[in-house]
């Protein structure tokens, strides 16, 4: 197994040796994180846009489409989370999905243009009667000929290693956010319980996907301590999902205050300077930013979105409002010819 351990912030106060491949990444101190979020807004945006153009074509996106393949019910508390059984957001509890709605589903993810399907779970980890199953989905996914992700929460090494040998591409799990700012949002599984599914996932050879969660209330410090985590693994994630609360009426963060948009845009940005080869996924709370809040993301660095019009269980923008964006702005998806330039009116 390789075994992860959460960073002290005593530990990283040593000047970075800057890389830039994810096997050696650079070692970054929470305070020279810190540092960054400090600069201002355009020089932050000028550095990220630098690095992006360094390693990627700025004017294109990869398009992930998510299903819900188990719904509600979670024995788990996260504080965020409308599946959490403890949550009174009137979400019903389902079993978990049959495999001709996942395929027809995925079908469908791939008609719309994407080119990852990620199917989530509402379980704490999956049990070893779902494993066959959930296996059986990455089979037939991959066979439609889409990459394949999943979430479903822990992995033991050996469950790693069926999804794995099942042709699974992606795994999802997220740290979600700073090791000092975690226990207060949630309480049933620990920080060092995600590092070690990490660690199986990376020792089974599956690319991690990795983020967390901003705009929980959590001081500008600690979203910096949640950067230094990612940035710190060694190799960081090979994708990293930014996520905005989405403040769901019925869990204990319902009523956070939201996250000064411009705040959001600089942490996209100091995930592109610190993982410079990652995919930097503009992840929940899409739906509630303008056309211009997520141009500026893109222009920050992010270069993946949930493109679909759910996330799990709440809403995504619509996808053809997407596509729009994608011209109006020049973007290409994926396996596409830069779209046409509309004439300006
Ligand atoms: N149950 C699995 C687990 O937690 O590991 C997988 C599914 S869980 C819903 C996946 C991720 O969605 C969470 O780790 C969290 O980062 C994100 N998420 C959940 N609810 C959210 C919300 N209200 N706003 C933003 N992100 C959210
Ligand atoms: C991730 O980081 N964000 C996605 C995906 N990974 C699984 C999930 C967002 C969920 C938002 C709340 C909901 O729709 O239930
Ligand atoms: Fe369960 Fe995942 Fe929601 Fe936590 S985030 S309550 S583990 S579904």
């Amino acid at each position: 197994m390789t075994t992860i351990t959460s960073i002290p912030v005593s530990s990283l106060r040593h000047a970075p040796v800057r890389a830039t491949t994810p096997e050696t990444p650079a070692r970054w101190s929470v305070s020279e994180i810190a540092a960054l979020y400090e600069l201002p807004f355009m020089d932050l945006l000028f550095q990220a846009q630098q690095v992006h153009r360094e390693h990627f074509d700025a004017n294109q996106v990869q398009l992930s489409t998510l299903l819900s393949i188990k719904t509600g019910g979670c024995s788990e508390d996260c504080g965020y989370c409308p599946q959490a059984a403890t949550a009174e957001s009137g979400i019903e509890a389902s079993k978990l999905m049959p495999l001709a709605e996942v395929i027809e589903a995925a079908q469908a993810a791939k008609d719309q243009g994407a080119t990852r399907f990620c199917m989530g779970a509402a379980w704490r980890s999956p049990k070893e009667r779902d494993m066959e199953r959930v296996t059986e989905m990455v089979r037939e996914v991959r066979a439609l000929g889409l990459e394949t992700c999943m979430t479903l929460g822990m992995l033991e090494a050996e469950q790693a290693q069926a999804l794995k040998d099942a042709g699974l591409d992606y795994y999802n799990h997220n740290l979600d956010s700073a090791p000092e700012f975690y226990g207060s949002i949630i309480s049933t599984r620990t920080y060092q319980d995600r590092l070690d599914t990490l660690g199986h996932v990376r020792a089974a050879g599956i690319n991690v996907c990795c983020g967390g969660i901003v705009g929980m209330g959590e001081a500008r410090l600690e979203r910096a301590g949640l950067i230094a985590q990612l940035a710190n693994l060694a190799p960081y994630p090979e994708s990293v999902p930014i996520n905005n609360l989405v403040p769901v009426a019925g869990t204990p963060l319902a009523d956070t205050p939201p996250l000064d948009p411009f705040e959001f845009v600089r942490t996209i940005a100091i995930a592109r300077i610190t993982m410079p080869l990652t995919m930097v996924r503009l992840s929940a709370g899409r739906e509630q930013m303008d056309e211009a809040l997520q141009a500026l993301c893109f222009l920050a660095g992010a270069n993946s979105i949930f493109y679909g019009d759910k996330l799990l269980t709440t809403s995504n923008p619509q996808a053809d409002l997407d596509r729009k964006l994608f011209t109006r702005l020049g973007l290409k998806t994926q396996g596409e010819r830069p779209a046409k330039q509309p004439l300006p009116c």
